[in-house]
C-alpha cells in the first residue's frame, strides 16, 4: 500500500514469445509478481511487428485458468489420488516397466500432440526416450493433420525434411484450404496475416480455393468456392495447362526433374469439362485461374487442413509441387523457398537426409507408408484393442477430441494397463490417465523457437521463464528424462545426473548443441537471420532430382478418376474448421460454439432453419448442434469445428476408413446428414455405401438427400 492507502503494483514487462501455434509472435508480457496481468503484441518482433491475435492475448487467462493443473496423480481404486512426484514417477516407471517385462518394449507407446511439439525440450527427451526404449509405437497429431505433405515431400524429393515457404516476392498466390487469418497457418507461420495478404494482394494476386467464404477469401483477390475433395482435379488441370499451354524445356526439367511423361499422361483427363463437372467451378472461373498461372513467371501454392485431410490430399500435395517444378517456382524468389532452418542448417549439408525406407509399418495397416518414424493416430483403438499397445505416454495431446471414432477410443483408452499423460489443463484426456503430470506452461519455462524449418523466416528467438512454476508443477522433459531413468534409459547422457541439468541445458541439445551464451542472446530482440533462402535445396535432394510421378501417387490418381467420373450417393460432404478463440479443445476466450454452418438451399430441402437444433451423423456416429444457415459455405456441404467434448465431430468419423498409403482419417470428406431435431428422429445413421469419399451429388440440391 502507498502512503494515500491505494495499492501499489510493481509491475514488470518481459519480452517473450507465443508457443500456442507456429506463428510464434512476438509477446510483451506484464507481471505484478507471479500474476500475469497483460499480454500484448511485441512492436520490435521481426516477423509478429506488434500482432497478437486474441489466443495469444489470453496467454494469462490460460494460466489463471481453474482448470490449470498442479500436483502429480496416480489412479487408485478408480480415482485420480494426488501423490508426492517422486512417488507418482516411481509408479509411472514401475508400470511401464511392468509392460515391458510382460510384452516387451514395443507394447509402449509415446503421443505427441500440439502441447508437446510446441515444448521442444519435451519433445526432445521423448524422442530419446523412445529411442531408448526401442519401439516403434511412435503416435502423434501429424497423422491426423498434415501427414500428405510429410508422405509427399519423401515420395518426390526423398527427404522428409523439406518444407516450402511462401516468398515475399510472389506475385501468384493460390491458398487452398487453409484460413490463415484464424488459423495463422498450418505448415508455415503467418504471424500477422492480414498484412501478409495485403502485401501479397498489392503484388499480385492471391485467390483463395475453399468451399466457405472464409476470413481469408474477404481479404484475398479472389475466392473460388470448390467442392470439397475435389482440389486434386482442379490442379491436375492446372498442370496439364502449363503442359500444352506454356510449355516445359524437357531437356531443361530434365536436370531437375524425373517422370515428367507419366506426370503428363496421369494429368490428362482433366480437361476443362471434366474438371468444371468435378469441381463445380464455372467455366469463366477456371479460365481466370488456369490463364492466371499461364501468366504468372513463378507462383506460390500454400494448402492447409482442408486439403491434406481431404480424400485427396496425397494427390493434392503431388500435384501443387508438381506445378510447381514444373514452373520452376520452388526453391527460387517470387515462387516458395524450403528454411534450412536457424540451428537445423540444412544447407550446409552436403545432401538432405534421406528417408529410410526401412521403417515397420503399422501390423493393422501394412499398406501406409512409415516416412516419419511413427503410425498413424487413427489406428491407436486398433493397435490398443490388438494387445500390441498396452502402455501410452502422452505429451501434450488431447485424444478424445483429436482423433476420430471417439466412442471407440474411449472404450481402447479404458483397457490399456498404463496412461501416462502430461499436460497443463485438466480435460477429458487427462481424466482418463492412470498416471498425470502437471507440466510448466509456456510462462512457466525457457524456451527455444520449436521446429525452425516450419518458420517463415530463417530466423530464432529464445525466452526465458516470464513468472515462476506454480507449486507442483514441473518441466515436462525432466518428468519423461525420470521415467526414463526409472526404467533404465539414459536421456541426457550416460551417468548423469539429472539433478545436475537445467532446461538451458536441453534447449542447447534441441538447438544442434547450440552455445548455451548464443542461444540466451536470442532473448529480447530475435535474431533473424535471411529472410529466405534460395537456390540450396535441389542440389542437396538425396536422388538428386524430383520425381515428378511416383508410382504409388499415380495408382491413387487412376483410381481417383473412377470416383470423380462416378455417380455419388445422397448426403452432404462435412469439412472441418477452426475458430479464431479456441486452439483445437482449449478454448482461449468463451463465445464460440460449435455451430453447424449449412447452405441456405440445403437447409431449405431439410426443413432446416437458422438456430434449428440439429442432429448431424453419418455412418459411425452423430452429435447434436446448432444449425447456422450463411450462404458463406457452398451448397453440398456442412462445416463443424473440432475439439468441443460434448459435441464431438469426431464420433462422426471412421477408424476404419483410412487412407491407405498415409493412414489419414477423412477428416474432411465424410458424408453425413443433417435435420432437425424437432422433426423427429430419423433412424440410424447413414448405410456404409453413403459412407467416405463421395462427392456430393446434384440430387442433394434438389431434396433427394434425405436418409434412407
Ligand atoms: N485459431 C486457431 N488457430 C489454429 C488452430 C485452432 O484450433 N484455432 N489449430 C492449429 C492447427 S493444429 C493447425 S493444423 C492449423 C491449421 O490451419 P489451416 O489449415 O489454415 O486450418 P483451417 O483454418 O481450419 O482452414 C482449413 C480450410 O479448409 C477448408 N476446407 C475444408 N475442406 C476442404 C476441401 O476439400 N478443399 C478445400 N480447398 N478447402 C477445404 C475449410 O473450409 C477451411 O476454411 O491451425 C492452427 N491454428
Ligand atoms: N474432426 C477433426 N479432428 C481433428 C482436426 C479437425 O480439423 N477436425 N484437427 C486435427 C489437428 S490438425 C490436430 S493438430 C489435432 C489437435 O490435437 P491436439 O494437439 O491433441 O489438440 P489440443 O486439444 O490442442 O491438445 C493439446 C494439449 O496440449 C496441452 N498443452 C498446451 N500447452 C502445453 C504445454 O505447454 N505443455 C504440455 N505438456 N501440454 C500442453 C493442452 O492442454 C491440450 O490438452 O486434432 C486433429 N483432429
Ligand atoms: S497467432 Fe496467436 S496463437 Fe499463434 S503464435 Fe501468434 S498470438 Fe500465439
Ligand atoms: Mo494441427
Amino acid at each position: 500500500m502507498s502512503l494515500d492507502g491505494s495499492v501499489m503494483f510493481v509491475l514488470e514487462t518481459k519480452r517473450s514469445f507465443c508457443r500456442i501455434c507456429i506463428a510464434s509472435c512476438g509477446t510483451l508480457v506484464t507481471i505484478d509478481g507471479d500474476t500475469v496481468v497483460d499480454v500484448h503484441g511485441d512492436p520490435d518482433h521481426p516477423l509478429s511487428q506488434g500482432y497478437l491475435c486474441p489466443k495469444g492475448r489470453a496467454l494469462g487467462a490460460m494460466h489463471h485458468d481453474p482448470a490449470r493443473l498442479s500436483g502429480s496423480f496416480v489412479r487408485r481404486e478408480g480415482m485420480l489420488a494426488a501423490t508426492d512426484h517422486r512417488v507418482a514417477v516411481e509408479a509411472a516407471a514401475g508400470a511401464i516397466a511392468l509392460v515391458i517385462a510382460e510384452h516387451g518394449p514395443g507394447s509402449v507407446g509415446f503421443f505427441l500432440g500440439s502441447g508437446g511439439f510446441l515444448d521442444p525440450a519435451a519433445a526432445f527427451v521423448a524422442r530419446k526416450f523412445r529411442q531408448g526404449l526401442g519401439t516403434d509405437q511412435g503416435y502423434s497429431t501429424a497423422t491426423v493433420d498434415s501427414i500428405a505433405k510429410v508422405l509427399v515431400a519423401a515420395l518426390m524429393a526423398g527427404t522428409t525434411a523439406l518444407v516450402p515457404h511462401l516468398d515475399e516476392f510472389s506475385t501468384l498466390v493460390l491458398m487452398i484450404g487453409s484460413n490463415p487469418v484464424v488459423s495463422h497457418g498450418q505448415s508455415t507461420g503467418f504471424p500477422n496475416p492480414v498484412e501478409w495478404i495485403r502485401r501479397a494482394r498489392a503484388r499480385g494476386e492471391v485467390y483463395v480455393i475453399d468451399p466457405r467464404r472464409t476470413e481469408t477469401a474477404r481479404q484475398a483477390t479472389h475466392h473460388v468456392a470448390i467442392r470439397p475433395g475435389t482440389d486434386h482435379a482442379l490442379l491436375a488441370h492446372l498442370v496439364r495447362d502449363v503442359i500444352r499451354r506454356r510449355g516445359v524445356d524437357v531437356a531443361e526439367l530434365e536436370l531437375r526433374a524425373r517422370g515428367f511423361e507419366e506426370l503428363a499422361n496421369a494429368v490428362d483427363r482433366y480437361d476443362a469439362d471434366l474438371t468444371t463437372k468435378v469441381t463445380g467451378l464455372a467455366p469463366a472461373d477456371l479460365v481466370r485461374l488456369t490463364d492466371a498461372v499461364h501468366n504468372a513467371p513463378r507462383l506460390a501454392v500454400v494448402t492447409g487442413t482442408g486439403t491434406t485431410m481431404s480424400v485427396p490430399g496425397n494427390l493434392v500435395e503431388w500435384l501443387a509441387w508438381s506445378l510447381m517444378i514444373l514452373t520452376d517456382s520452388f526453391d527460387r524468389p517470387g515462387g516458395m523457398w524450403f528454411n534450412p532452418g536457424y540451428f537445423t542448417r540444412l544447407d550446409e549439408r552436403p545432401t538432405l537426409p534421406a528417408t529410410p525406407s526401412t521403417l515397420p509399418s503399422a501390423p493393422s495397416r501394412p499398406s501406409v507408408l512409415n516416412v516419419a518414424g511413427e503410425w498413424p493416430a487413427a489406428l491407436v483403438p486398433e493397435e490398443i484393442e490388438s494387445g500390441r499397445l498396452r502402455a501410452l505416454i502422452v505429451l501434450g495431446a488431447g485424444l478424445t477430441t483429436a482423433l476420430p471414432d471417439t466412442d471407440r477410443l474411449r472404450s481402447a483408452l479404458g483397457t490399456l494397463d498404463a496412461l501416462i499423460v502430461l499436460d497443463i489443463l485438466a480435460n477429458e484426456t487427462t481424466a482418463h490417465a492412470t498416471h498425470l503430470f502437471s507440466c510448466h506452461d509456456q510462462l512457466e519455462r525457457a524456451d527455444v523457437l520449436a521446429m525452425d524449418l516450419y518458420a517463415p523466416a530463417r530466423y530464432s528467438h529464445y525466452t526465458d521463464a516470464v513468472v515462476a512454476p506454480g507449486e507442483g508443477r514441473h518441466a515436462a522433459w525432466r518428468v519423461l528424462a525420470e521415467i526414463a531413468a526409472g526404467v533404465g534409459v539414459e536421456v541426457i547422457g550416460k551417468g548423469i545426473d539429472l539433478g545436475s541439468v537445467t532446461t538451458d541445458d536441453v534447449l542447447a541439445r534441441v538447438a544442434r548443441r547450440a552455445d548455451i551464451t548464443a542461444l540466451r542472446a536470442l532473448e529480447g530482440v530475435p535474431i533473424m537471420a535471411e529472410k529466405a533462402v534460395y537456390d540450396w535445396a535441389q542440389r542437396r535432394l538425396p536422388n538428386h532430382v524430383w520425381d515428378l510421378a511416383p508410382a504409388s501417387l499415380v495408382v491413387q490418381l487412376v483410381a481417383q478418376i473412377e470416383t470423380d467420373t462416378a455417380t455419388t450417393g445422397p448426403g452432404l460432404v462435412l469439412i472441418p474448421r477452426r475458430q479464431l478463440r479456441r486452439e483445437n479443445a482449449h478454448a482461449y476466450r468463451s463465445g464460440e460454439t460449435a455451430d453447424v454452418w449449412i447452405h441456405p438451399r440445403d437447409a431449405h430441402v431439410r426443413s432446416v432453419i437458422e438456430g434449428a437444433r440439429v442432429e448431424v451423423r453419418s455412418s459411425v456416429g452423430r452429435v447434436f448442434v446448432t444449425a447456422r444457415v450463411t450462404d458463406a459455405i457452398t451448397s453440398g456441404c456442412v462445416s463443424l469445428p473440432h475439439g468441443y467434448a460434448e459435441t464431438n465431430v469426431n464420433r462422426l468419423i471412421s477408424s476404419v476408413d483410412l487412407d491407405s498409403l498415409s493412414g489419414m482419417p477423412r477428416l474432411s470428406g465424410t458424408i453425413v446428414e443433417v435435420t432437425d431435431c424437432a422433426l423427429g428422429d430419423s433412424g440410424a445413421g447413414l448405410g456404409a455405401a453413403a459412407l467416405g469419399s463421395a462427392v456430393p451429388d446434384t440430387a442433394v440440391l434438389s431434396g433427394v438427400g434425405a436418409p434412407s
